[in-house]
């Protein structure tokens, strides 16, 4: 008789470095403290919030993930060519793992894959899905916050070289400031011969952002507003989804999409054991979405130690993949 082969599900290990539950729950108070509210743009990624972002991703209106797509797929053999054989690639933000698939099957004898994600639950199974893909690679994902400082576990110290891979626009949810600092640690994770791979949004048209962030049947709205579902199930909050609306607008001087929930009424929300007080109209900051040029990413690339070597950008200049190595 046949014995089914073990499923590799079992031999996936999910590595854990934080954050906690009350880190979290003190960074979205913090948030809900100040003068201008806000709260983490990390916090839209629970079970429904990944799904509704998956679902973004295909539509009409926004363009980010299908041009990046595009422009790997058609540079991915000089992209393979450039990171060469062996290496071991680690994914900020990994979410479904299915951009990490167009490198992998054009890399040659790719040793490690390390997603890092801070949603557990689509770590796991993006991560088990892509073991199963390539049975030869060994996957190590890992559940952290990148936004704070960490020191990934060392992992093939025997590999030719270490690729970093940081798509989809993700540096735009980073302020200047902050982008600066995480490309530098990013950076200094790399050591000599290393390289990062990243998406990058590009200034616009002005109404091409306004439409992808505002899309027509309105599950950007839905996203929006779940992240306060995320914090009631999560921290025992009690925000009612009703009272809110969404709203993103370009900030044309600052080069970045806001994206807010407006406060319907004045209300009093509780999270934890703290009551929060929201007036009328009163916007919380749930996301801020920068839009660079060439030059300027460069010049903050630069500022981090790292140098771009090479650019690849669609016809319609509308979005940017980026090779970077650390000087
Ligand atoms: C994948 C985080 C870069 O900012 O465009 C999509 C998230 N927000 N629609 C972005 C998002 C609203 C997205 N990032």
């Amino acid at each position: 008789m046949r014995v089914p082969a073990a499923p590799s599900v079992a031999s996936i290990h999910l590595e854990e470095l934080g954050p906690q539950l009350d880190d979290l729950q003190d960074e979205v108070l913090r948030g809900l403290a100040k003068p201008a509210k806000e709260l983490p743009c990390k916090l839209f990624y629970d079970r429904r919030g990944s799904a509704l972002f998956e679902k973004i991703c295909t539509l009409d209106e926004y363009y980010l993930t299908r041009t990046e797509t595009a422009i790997m797929e058609q540079h991915a053999a000089e992209i393979a060519a450039l990171i060469g054989e062996r290496c071991v690639l680690i994914e900020y933000g990994s979410g479904s793992s299915s951009k990490i698939r167009i490198l992998l099957d054009r890399i040659r004898e790719p040793l490690y894959y390390m997603p890092i994600d801070l949603a557990k639950d689509q770590l796991l199974r993006s991560a088990t899905a892509v073991a199963a893909a390539y049975p030869r690679l060994n996957v190590r994902p890992l559940c952290a916050d990148y936004t704070q400082p960490f020191v990934p576990p060392s992992i093939a110290e025997d590999a030719a070289r270490r690729v970093a891979f940081f798509p989809g626009s993700t540096i735009g949810n980073f302020h200047l400031h902050e982008a600066e600092g995480f490309l530098r640690q990013v950076g200094e994770l790399l050591s000599h011969e290393g390289c990062l791979l990243i998406g990058v949004d590009l200034k616009k048209d002005p109404r091409l952002l306004h439409a992808a962030y505002n899309d027509s049947a309105g599950i950007t709205a839905e996203f929006n507003l779940n992240i306060l579902a995320h914090i009631n199930s999560r921290f025992g909050a009690n925000f009612r989804l009703d009272q809110f609306a969404h709203r993103a607008r370009y900030n044309e001087q600052l080069g970045r999409i806001e994206m807010h929930l407006i406060s319907l009424a004045d209300q009093v929300v509780r999270v934890g054991e703290s009551m929060i007080l929201l007036k009328a109209s009163e916007p919380i900051l749930t996301e801020v979405s920068y839009k660079y040029d060439l030059d300027q990413f460069a010049a903050l690339a630069e500022r981090a130690g790292l140098g771009v070597r090479r650019v690849w950008t669609d016809s319609a200049q509308l979005f940017s993949v980026q090779y970077l190595v650390s000087h």
